[in-house]
């Protein structure tokens, strides 16, 4: 690795390229040439521009983070086939994907190891609680980072010019939600749960607000982990002050068997929760607990109008070449893929120094998620959400929030 690394500094450097980590893929060779034989000309080769991936490929909610980088791969299998020319030469993308499990520590390490290998972007993290963490170790190697899904604010209010997201933020989504817990729902007694997560704290603590601005009454909340599985005493205590609107602020692996303790407990309230319950997976994870109608949640982006036409065909492409639906946000992760690249192509250069100017200045790029530009902080100009629900056992879009 060390030494493979070496020799594409030193190709990089003789051909003078402005590809960043840029190596030349070199047709393999005998290990130790005949000291007679003649040197041969290099082979013809490919410049490869390495693009960082990371998301939880495993654990809980392994579902969505390989739902995140099947749209990596769409994105990058896609403009290879079409073919990238950067710096005068016809460049081969490449994915680096790697696993966080959705855990900081390890969200930290993935990034450490991006940065060692000189990608020349990444994608990613999926959550927050990993996406913030990680950010410094990008700012610190000057290295552009744009997640599709981390929404809590915290993200991109550090003051890093690295940081970048493609969705709204937990502001955006905690406030919706909570004014139509009450204007909607017509909620009296509202619960709130959390997961203690970045993500899940941050979106409860903005529905709250939202809930009482609005009017309503928050009964109670009360706290649980991303790991955990049983929640009987906490539901039991909601239960008690007659919620008539339960709010999760986690992630889906958990708000599936919430659901159906929540039956098991007799409780008919409303669910409600952000993004990170908001999948296709929810259905399958709540069984026959879930009702039609009892499930609110809103996406973090939205498209409208003629733009749904890209959106179900994204989907439809994407089913065909995974075999699987689309979860929540591998349409927003082939978006910034897609950005990314066409900086690096507008600037002629997968250098971050040169073309992360332009990723910043990226203006209403035409995206499968909308239009996308980016606000000083790096987050995107005029997010929308979709707010959904399910009926059949599928998510069902009732109207896209701007
Ligand atoms: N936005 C929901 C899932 C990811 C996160 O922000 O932690």
């Amino acid at each position: 690795m060390q030494m493979t690394f070496r020799t594409t500094l030193t190709l990089c450097a003789a051909a003078a390229l402005m590809v960043a980590c840029g190596k030349k893929e070199e047709a393999a060779a005998p290990a130790a040439a005949p000291a007679a034989a003649p040197a041969a000309a290099p082979a013809p080769a490919a410049n490869v521009i390495k693009i960082g991936h990371v998301g939880p490929t495993s654990g809980a909610i392994a579902h969505l983070g390989k739902d995140n980088e099947n749209g990596a791969k769409m994105a990058i299998d896609e403009l290879n086939a079409k073919g990238v020319t950067i710096g005068g030469q016809k460049v081969t993308l490449e994915l680096m994907p790697e696993d966080d499990a959705g855990d900081p520590k390890q969200g930290t390490a993935a990034a450490q190891k991006l940065a060692d290998a000189k990608v020349a972007g990444v994608i990613g993290h999926l959550n927050s609680g990993t996406s913030i963490p990680a950010s410094k170790i990008y700012s610190d190697a000057n290295i552009p980072q744009i997640s599709p899904s981390a929404t809590n604010p915290k993200f991109t209010r550090q003051g890093y010019k690295t940081t970048f997201r493609v969705v709204a933020d937990d502001v955006h989504l905690g406030s919706t939600l909570g004014k139509y817990a009450v204007s909607t729902l017509k909620g009296k007694s509202i619960g709130v749960i959390d997961d203690r997560t970045a993500y899940g704290q941050g979106v409860a603590e903005e529905f709250k607000k939202a809930v009482e601005a609005a009017g309503g009454k928050i009964a109670g909340h009360e706290f649980t982990t991303d790991k955990a599985t049983d929640f009987n005493a906490i539901l039991t205590t909601l239960k008690g002050k007659k919620v008539d609107v339960v709010f999760f602020g986690g992630m889906d692996a958990v708000a599936g068997p919430m659901i159906k303790q929540m039956a098991q407990l007799g409780i008919k309230a409303k669910f409600m929760g952000g993004d990170g319950i908001c999948s296709s997976e929810l259905p399958k994870l709540a069984g026959d607990a879930m009702k039609d109608d009892m499930v609110y949640c809103a996406e973090a982006g939205g498209v409208e109008g003629e733009q749904k036409v890209g959106m179900e065909k994204f989907k439809a492409d994407f089913k065909t070449k995974f075999g699987a639906d689309v979860q929540v946000y591998a349409p927003y992760v082939y978006d910034a893929l897609n950005v990314m690249v066409a900086a690096m192509v507008k600037a002629d250069s997968a250098d971050p120094a040169k073309y992360l100017p332009v990723l910043a200045a990226t203006a209403d790029y035409k995206g499968v998620t909308g239009n996308i530009s980016f606000d000083e902080k790096g987050d995107i100009k005029n997010g929308a959400l979709t707010l959904m629900t399910y009926k059949g056992g599928k998510r069902t879009e009732l109207a896209v929030i701007r």
